[in-house]
């Protein structure tokens, strides 16, 4: 007897899924791992919550392979260097994209190199750099340094850079958008995204605008959240010292800087700052009210989102879908430290039921 085979068991990933929209010849030669097909899920406590009476998406990139959306625009970039015989790929990065990196390079039989601000990356992220075996250079200097030299770097260098700069990343990261005009059968009124580099805000629209002209959907309102102690864009300069509990848009010298604004002018859009307090409430309320946990930079456009409603920006009845960049395991120190600590006892029943009758 012949058992069914699924839909599932043949998605190998989104070149395969989107080959003929990516700049990939041959998708059957795809380094992939299962990235992208992430949920579009619903909240219903965070509207009951605010007295909105519209509807709040969580577009949940989280569960992409390494835990990041940073793997649909690494499967195309990596995809693309192993095509044109590059033997090694190289990024600055905060954290998320050296992750990603480090995975697909593994997977094709390449080095990575990956250059991050130390002490500032998040240790989920840092452990799955080393585990896929990259070569990790910490710099004493944050990431908008690191990506001034990788810039240089590779020009008399044969390596393939792979930060969003490299076009084939936000060629992978529309993708997202795709997959939410699908999964809602249009496009959002409104779609809310942390901003560090302004790769992802750019890459979605491209893709929203792709849909757009093929008559799949009307675009949403872009909306853009970054760190008040971040927020260059925002403040309209560049930040030298940039500061915030979100290390993965930790970020002062934004590259994708002029098609952020493309996408505020052409979406009627905007950006805002969010303080970190309002981002680790946001997290925080997410993961204990909507069973949804991310990390603290994705956390961005929810509380950007909480913001704009309760200042009355995004009207009632409207359809918001926030994106969450990564995954809350990414960060364990950060969500440990704003947590209640566990309860320490003995080993005796007694022990163990005096604690649960106090919250009874
Ligand atoms: C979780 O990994 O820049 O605006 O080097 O990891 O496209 O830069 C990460 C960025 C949002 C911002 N959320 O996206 C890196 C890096 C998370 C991130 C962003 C990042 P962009």
């Amino acid at each position: 007897m012949e058992y069914p085979v699924s839909a599932n068991a043949r998605y190998t990933g989104l070149i395969q899924h989107y080959g003929d929209r990516l700049p990939i010849e041959d998708p059957a030669s795809a380094v992939c791992l299962g990235e992208g097909r992430t949920p579009l899920i619903r909240t219903y406590n965070l509207p009951r919550r605010l007295g909105f009476e519209g509807e709040i998406y969580l577009k949940f990139e989280g569960v992409n392979p390494t835990g990041s959306f940073k793997d649909r625009g690494m499967t195309v970039a990596v995809t693309k260097a192993f095509d044109e015989g590059a033997r090694a790929v190289v990024c600055a990065s905060t954290g998320n994209t050296a992750a990603s990196a480090a995975a697909y390079a593994a997977r094709a039989g390449m080095q990575a190199f990956v250059i991050i601000p130390e002490g500032k990356i998040a240790l989920g992220k840092l452990s799955q750099a080393m585990m896929h075996g990259a070569k990790v250079i910490q710099l004493r200097g944050n990431f908008d340094e690191a990506m001034a030299i990788v810039r240089v770097l590779v020009r008399d260098l044969p390596i393939t850079l792979v930060n969003s700069i490299n076009p084939n990343r936000l060629q992978g990261q529309k993708t997202a958008a795709f997959e939410v005009v699908e999964d809602l059968g249009r496009a959002p009124d409104y779609h809310a995204i942390p901003v560090g580099n302004a790769g992802n805000i750019t890459a979605y629209w491209m893709g929203y605008k792709e849909y757009g002209y093929e008559g799949w959907c009307a675009p949403p309102v872009m909306v853009g959240f970054q760190s008040t102690g971040s927020a260059p864009i925002v403040e309209g300069r560049h930040i030298d010292q940039p500061d915030t509990v979100a290390t993965a848009i930790r970020i002062g010298h934004p590259a994708s800087w002029e098609g952020a604004l493309d996408v505020q002018k052409e979406s009627r859009g905007w950006f805002d700052a969010v303080t970190d307090e309002d981002i680790l409430q946001a997290q925080r309320l997410l993961a204990s009210t909507d069973g949804v946990f991310c990390e603290p930079a994705s956390a961005a456009s929810v509380a950007g989102i909480v913001s704009e409603i309760q200042a009355g920006h995004i009207p009632q009845g409207s359809n918001v879908v926030c994106t969450l960049t990564g995954h809350g395991l990414k960060d364990p120190d950060t969500a440990i430290r704003q947590s209640e600590q566990p309860f320490t006892v003995d080993a005796t029943e007694a022990a163990v039921e005096e604690v649960i009758q106090g919250f009874l």
